[in-house]
């Protein structure tokens, strides 16, 4: 098939995934057009069967505010046309659903017939979304799309909630390549290198907005650190990469939190860690913690949206109320405690990962396109 998809190019997790998707696609022989501002972070490798075409945005004088989705809209036409695409899949309902939909009409009134599918991915949905400025545009590109797929069954049911949706929206969950992140190189030197007097390693993946509550990662970690030795890795970064640096001057952690910055390959240093943290506010699915569990390492969680379809309580980790910090730090040394618990947390976050991985997902997206291409 010849695939056309659309994403925001960022570390965002929708972006990850399209990218993620578009690449497995192409290693099975589709044809995978990228049409995206900016060449996906993700979008790392060479093959003969995926092509990048760039929405270029000029800078206009007259526009205080660039049009983009009127020049996604002309690319996707001319894309379409030109690659003789079979079908577009868009991540994020804004612009991009809505995009598409104006693209098939241009389309259609040429005489060709383009379907889309759009995949909902949370913050589309829950955050900006709820904003009722979008919700015509939400509302309308969703009921217009020829498929809908939400992330997880949590998203599926806010969407339903929120938005006046009248038609099925399939949840097809997000995935992880098992081969990629179940790292089998030698990591004692970079955990020596985080902790050099064998201290326990957490981490936490984000783009640190508000969302993620990143002030209670290092709230939790000072839980953990006043009882064992521990180190904290904070990868990303983002708008409130400024409070957590006062934040530790508080609590008096700096010494022990690393900022290591936006990170393309994460695997090395999940494989590294022993636990993950993401105490997040919102989160309709948590590819992060995904990843973690698929590198081996259990998740502190809260029990928000989607995350205890991906975390599972007891096993791969434990899941605590939103803000409840006190609970996920003790969560946390109920894992740390001793090796063997660690060992077992550990088997259970990978065996979790198992039920996500790309070769029983990806089917799922194949079958949709068959039938809605027809
Ligand atoms: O939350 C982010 O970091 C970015 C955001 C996005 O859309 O790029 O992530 C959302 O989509 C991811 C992929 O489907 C999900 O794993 C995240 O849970 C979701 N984020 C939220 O719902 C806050």
């Amino acid at each position: 098939m010849n695939i056309g998809i659309v994403c925001y190019p960022t570390f965002g997790g929708s972006g990850v995934v399209a990218t993620e998707l578009g690449k497995a696609l192409a290693s099975k022989g589709h044809k995978v057009h990228f049409i995206t501002y900016q060449q996906p972070v993700r979008l790392d490798i060479f093959s003969e069967n995926i092509f990048y075409h760039e929405v270029k945005v000029s800078d206009y004088p007259l526009f205080d505010y660039q049009p983009y989705e009127l020049v996604l809209t002309s690319k996707l036409v001319d894309v379409v046309k030109f690659e003789k695409l079979d079908i577009l899949h868009v991540h994020y309902a804004i612009p991009h659903a809505s995009a598409a939909y104006m693209a098939q009409h241009i389309l259609k009134s040429e005489g060709i017939n383009i379907p889309f599918v759009t995949t909902l991915h949370g913050t589309d949905i829950t955050l900006v979304g709820k904003d009722s400025s979008f919700a015509p545009v939400i509302t309308f590109a969703i009921n217009e799309s020829n498929a809908v797929t939400a992330v997880s069954e949590s998203l599926k049911q806010d969407t339903l909630e929120h938005f006046s949706v009248k038609r099925e929206i399939e949840v097809i969950p997000n995935f992880i390549c098992l081969d990629q992140f179940n790292y089998n190189g030698n990591i004692d030197g970079l955990k020596k290198s985080f902790a050099p007097n064998s201290e326990k390693i957490l981490v936490h993946v984000s783009n640190f907005r508000k969302v993620k509550r990143v002030d209670d990662v290092m709230k939790i970690f000072d839980v953990v650190r006043k009882k064992i030795p521990a180190v904290l890795l904070m990868v990303g970064d983002g708008p409130e990469r400024h409070r957590l640096e006062e934040l530790c001057r508080e609590l008096k952690t700096c010494h022990l939190v690393k900022f290591l910055g936006k990170v393309k390959d994460t695997e090395r240093i999940l494989a590294a860690s022993d636990l993950f943290l993401l105490p997040s506010e919102s989160e309709s699915f948590g590819l992060a913690a995904l990843e973690a569990m698929a590198a081996k390492t259990p998740v502190i969680s809260t029990n928000t949206g989607g995350l205890s379809e991906v975390n599972e309580n007891g096993i791969s980790g434990f899941l605590s109320n939103v803000g409840d910090v006190q609970s996920m730090g003790e969560n946390a040394l109920k894992i740390l405690s001793d090796n063997s618990t660690l060992e077992k947390f550990k088997k259970g976050a990978y065996q979790r990962a198992k039920k996500f991985d790309i070769h029983a997902i990806l089917p799922l997206y194949e079958k949709l396109y068959k039938r809605i291409v027809g």
